[in-house]
């Protein structure tokens, strides 16, 4: 096998975000660009000599020439055995269980989730440490520092692989092991969840719409709810993996899959409704006529795991993301467990679990997992939903309001703005971190601030300390309003304004939900100056 050691200028802009480096496609498919960050990341890890890889995305345009180049790459830098989903397809947290079962020694995922694809969307890869989570900040700043210096990386000069068939090939001293995307993660869920259970629901007339959203979950979907535990065909939407996601923007809200919440919001809808994302880490869950925001759902799946096989012992805490609401916190409570609040990013939850202190996390961006891999997991979640509502025998409306009753309700609701001007955003947050000082004892409309910082958070774990990760707004009605940039996204800035108002057990647990907010949201508008700052007056986004 020949190798090209091809010499490359660094590229400055290579910094991974929450979530691996994502940019616009065209910047990725600029020469060298996939490549330098490959190498940078080899280089950063110790190199790939002697190392198995396992590589895999979420179908978007580019997937399959960005696996060519990294395979080629690894069989170069002297990988012993690249493990690749067929057709280079394989979903975040399928691509993190198979990193742990077959105990290699990490992976990379070409995904930018929930943004869109196509040519001129976006694109990203991120790279797995060998427990299948997302690299930390140890690594991804190290990856980082790589790219900055980096004068040359290696190719070998070979025939494309190909992807669509399963089975073995060889790339030089590599092997290239094809594998089936699903079928081993199917395998792990039905060691989780009661099949036989889930089976007999959807044969009690028990009615599901998944959406899967034109991207990568729709295989699973339908390998695991239509053929395995039989919902009727047709229960999965838009199975087909799609190049540009059928040109839409698969990330699971009420806002993007408009279509799922208008079938839902009817007394003639299915029982249960959800979707995925474009790389299947995350989860929208909906009942007829009722949402289930993810912060209810991490709460709501923590106090009920039990009631699926997997998880009959009992859970040994929860972790959420310093964004979702403090739901997932009383149940830990009542749980007797511990509850670690995280900054946002899956990254910062694999050493918790790793550690086992915690079993169940969520974030409010619609992703929920467990210590069965090291990602976020949509269709995991989807499953412990069916496999509680089997044994509950009760509706999502049911469940839900149950839990208020149980803990009070958390109302909650996040505003986007998109796409503003950098140096506008950030100096929004400048301002905000300024104030801080002085915030608590001040009043903002019906609101008095009781506290206000910016989160920083200290890993028990491993002692790693990370800095400046969102300013929070405490109020004495028991609301909270949380500021941050966004890392995720590929153009200008991302403000997210996180809304939370929590209500007791005896309160109005039937109001609107941004009615209900309305005050904690006209406080925080007005103590962050935004309509002055960057003269928007409305979100783009609502979830
Ligand atoms: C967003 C979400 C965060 C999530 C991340 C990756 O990050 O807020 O909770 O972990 O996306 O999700 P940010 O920095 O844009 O707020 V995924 O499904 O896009 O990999
Ligand atoms: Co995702």
């Amino acid at each position: 096998m020949k190798i090209d050691v091809v010499s490359t200028v660094p590229f400055e802009d290579q910094k991974p975000g929450t979530s691996g480096l994502r940019k616009k496609t065209r910047v990725f498919m600029q020469p060298g660009y996939l490549e330098n960050f490959v190498q940078a990341t080899f280089n950063a890890v110790g190199g790939a000599r002697g190392k198995t890889l396992v590589v895999g995305g979420d179908g978007r345009y580019f997937n399959a020439d960005a696996i060519q180049t990294i395979i080629k790459m690894a069989a170069a830098n002297g990988a012993t055995k690249v493990i690749v989903g067929a057709g280079g397809l394989l979903s975040t947290p399928a691509a993190s269980h198979l990193i742990r079962l077959n105990k290699a020694d990490g992976g990379l995922i070409l995904s930018a989730s929930h943004n869109p694809g196509g040519v001129d969307e976006d694109f990203g890869i991120k790279f797995n440490t060998a427990n299948g989570g997302p690299a930390p900040e140890a690594i991804t700043n190290a990856i980082f520092d790589q790219t900055l210096t980096l004068c040359e990386y290696s190719i070998a000069d070979a025939a494309n692989v190909d992807l669509s068939t399963i089975g073995r090939q060889q790339m030089g001293a590599m092997s290239i092991e094809i594998v089936d995307p699903v079928s081993d993660y199917q395998s792990l869920m039905e060691s989780l969840f009661d099949f036989a259970k889930i089976r007999d629901l959807f044969a009690s007339g028990f009615t599901m719409k998944f959406d899967a959203m034109h991207a990568v979950t729709g295989p699973y979907a339908k390998a695991i709810l239509e053929d395995a535990l039989n919902a009727p065909k047709g229960t999965v939407l838009n199975g087909v993996p799609k190049e540009d996601f059928d040109n839409g923007h698969p990330d699971p809200n009420p806002v993007w899959a408009k279509d799922l919440m208008d079938m839902m919001m009817s007394d003639e809808g299915p029982d249960f409704g959800a979707a995925s994302d474009g790389d299947g880490d995350r989860n929208m869950i909906v009942g007829r006529n009722i949402y289930v925001t993810p912060s209810d759902s991490l709460a709501v799946l923590a106090n009920n795991a039990h009631l699926a096989p997997g998880y009959k012992d009992g859970i040994s805490g929860v972790a959420r993301s310093m964004p979702t609401s403090g739901a997932g916190d009383r149940v830990a409570a009542k749980l007797g467990v511990e509850c670690f609040e995280t900054p946002t990013g899956w990254k910062f939850f694999g050493n918790l679990l790793d550690a086992g202190k915690v079993t169940i996390c969520g974030e409010e961006s619609a992703g929920t997992g467990s210590d069965h891999v090291r990602e976020k997991d949509g269709l995991w979640a989807v499953l412990l939903w069916l496999n509680i509502l089997a044994e509950r025998k009760q509706s999502v409306a049911e469940v839900l309001k149950d839990h208020w009753q149980q803990f009070g309700r958390d109302y909650y609701s996040r505003h986007d703005y998109e796409a503003l001007p950098i140096e506008a955003a950030s100096s929004l947050i400048a301002k905000l971190r300024s104030f801080l000082p002085d915030l608590a004892g001040r009043t903002f409309g019906f609101e008095e601030v009781t506290r206000a910082d910016e989160f920083s958070y200290l890993d028990p774990v491993d002692g790693s300390m990370s800095e400046n990760q969102g300013i929070r707004v405490f109020f004495k009605s028991g609301g909270r309003a949380v500021f941050r940039l966004s890392g995720t996204g590929t153009e200008g800035a991302t403000l997210r304004l996180y809304l939370e108002q929590f209500v007791s057990r005896d309160g109005n647990h039937s109001q609107d939900t941004q009615e209900a907010l309305k005050q904690v949201r006209n406080a925080a508008l007005e103590l962050c100056e935004l309509e002055t700052l960057t003269g928007r007056t409305k979100p783009d986004v609502v979830t």
